[in-house]
């Protein structure tokens, strides 16, 4: 084909204008390879068949032929976009290859309310970023990004009516949110990365710094029993992410801890508080502490870091659900800890504001559950306590469904996120990433 001809003298003209990374790594596998390994997808619908994915997946190849945009072309001279990991095989968001990237893992025991608070995070850091920090969030690929688009559509526009209530249903431990290939041999589970980037719109007032504040962002929402003692093995290494991220938000689900259940003196109108509501609540059957030390044993054997040393990566302790039990604290408000700044059409960041109601939550915990915060504190070098409400307010009862269960629901209106989007900043500037301006005061 003619368009095939295009030769790598083109390519390498082309590339002279776009920067790319000499290596990245895998947000699938983890693996670290030079770019100039990555493989591409082929396009041609002949070409089916892959030696890792199988038969129904289109071939990976290494190509030699590229167009003047970067496509590369396949042996039937088709143009081929979609990048590919030399290790597992499995797609890679392009901007990857040419943005610093920040990885960060969502972690904690089932039902603490990952999957809400992650949808939450999502959603909001949309409207934040470009409303108050004149930054555009949004999807590194569409495509490998459904899941997660599906679910804001679910909980903030409603499933298929808008008044009818929503639930978003429990992450499962298998199916298709995992991606099997083989690697060294071996059939390997791998548990698909949401990937989104980051960068300045037109309005950002610090031009000099756009090439810094531009990156590509990589998360994980795990089903809760994957963290638990056991659940990570060399077929199924679903949360080995722990060990590479940037930093990890641990969330921890006070409604499941009956220390502070029986704090609560007033009445919460809550089936996960309230056990008279009914409804058919779900629970961890494991302390949520454990899965914090189950963590961070798997953080220090996959990360090789040695009993006597403390764990680099930043530590979110995000306490959850927290219009549930709001009444155990005193915090004197709670606006978002971010200001417009006084010279800027943007808004900055106020680290000193957290910091002092994680004090407050800290304080809360040292007297409720104390052996979560020796666990956090004894081995990681920077821990934050951070409180959110993914919903804002308490789901309600639904009817009974055909197995005689009644689930949680909420109507997708009534949902106003708290405080979702305070860990991914706050994780970003103890990571050093800065992708809001920061005050320290
Ligand atoms: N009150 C209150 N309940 C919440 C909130 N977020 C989630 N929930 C409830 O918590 C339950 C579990 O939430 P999920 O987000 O599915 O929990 P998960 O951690 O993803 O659970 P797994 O997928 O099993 O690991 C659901 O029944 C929700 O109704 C919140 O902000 N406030
Ligand atoms: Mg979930
Ligand atoms: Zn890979």
């Amino acid at each position: 084909m003619s368009t095939a001809n295009t030769t790598s003298k083109s390519n390498q003209s082309a590339s002279l204008h776009v920067k790319i990374k000499p290596q990245i790594s895998c947000p699938h596998c983890w693996h670290e390879f030079q770019t100039d390994k990555i493989l591409f997808i082929s396009e041609s619908p002949d070409l089916l068949g892959d030696s890792k994915l199988g038969d129904a997946e289109q071939l990976r190849f290494l190509p030699y032929r590229f167009g003047v945009g970067g496509e590369a072309f396949d042996a039937h001279g088709v143009a081929c976009h979609k990048l590919a990991c030399p290790n597992c095989h499995l797609q890679i968001p392009r901007p990857l290859l040419h943005m610093s990237s920040f990885f960060i893992s969502i972690v904690g025991a089932p039902a603490a309310g990952k999957s809400y608070f992650f949808t939450s995070m999502v959603w909001q850091l949309r409207k934040t970023m470009t409303r108050d920090f004149c930054m555009n969030f949004t999807d590194a690929d569409p495509t490998l990004n459904k899941r997660i688009r599906d679910y804001e559509m679910k909980q903030f526009m409603g499933g298929d009516a808008p008044d009818v209530p929503v639930a978003i249903e429990k992450t499962d431990i298998q199916g298709d949110i995992y991606n099997n290939t083989f690697i060294d041999g071996h059939l390997t589970s791998l548990a698909q990365p949401f990937s989104f980037t980051i960068s300045p719109l037109p309005s950002y007032p610090f031009p000099q710094h756009a090439s810094n504040v531009t990156q590509a962002v990589c998360m994980y929402d795990n089903a809760g029993e994957s963290f638990l003692p056991g659940a990570d093995n060399v077929s199924q290494p679903v949360t080995r992410h722990l060990a590479t991220s940037d930093a990890i938000l641990f969330l921890f689900d006070p409604t499941q801890d009956l220390r502070f259940k029986n704090t609560c003196r007033e009445i919460v109108n809550d089936p996960q508080m309230n056990p008279a509501l009914g409804g058919d609540v779900r629970r961890s059957k494991v302390n949520q502490s454990s899965v914090l030390t189950e963590m961070i044993t798997r953080i220090r054997t996959h990360s090789h870091t040695p009993p006597h040393e403390k764990i680099k990566t930043p530590i979110i302790i995000v306490l959850t659900k927290y219009d549930a039990w709001h009444q155990l604290v005193n915090f004197p408000h709670y606006n978002n800890p971010w200001q417009q700044a006084k010279n800027y059409k943007t808004s900055v960041y106020n680290i000193s504001y957290v910091n002092e109601y994680s004090q407050i939550l800290r304080e809360l915990l040292l007297e409720l559950i104390p052996d979560l915060v020796g666990t956090a504190e004894a081995n990681a070098e920077k821990v934050t306590y951070i409180a959110v409400s993914a919903t804002g307010t308490a789901p309600e009862v639904g009817q009974p469904d055909k197995d005689g269960k009644r689930p949680l629901l909420y109507q997708p209106a009534n949902i106003k996120p708290v405080w979702v989007e305070v860990p991914f900043f706050h994780a970003q500037t103890l990571a050093g990433k800065y992708c809001v301006p920061v005050v320290k005061s």
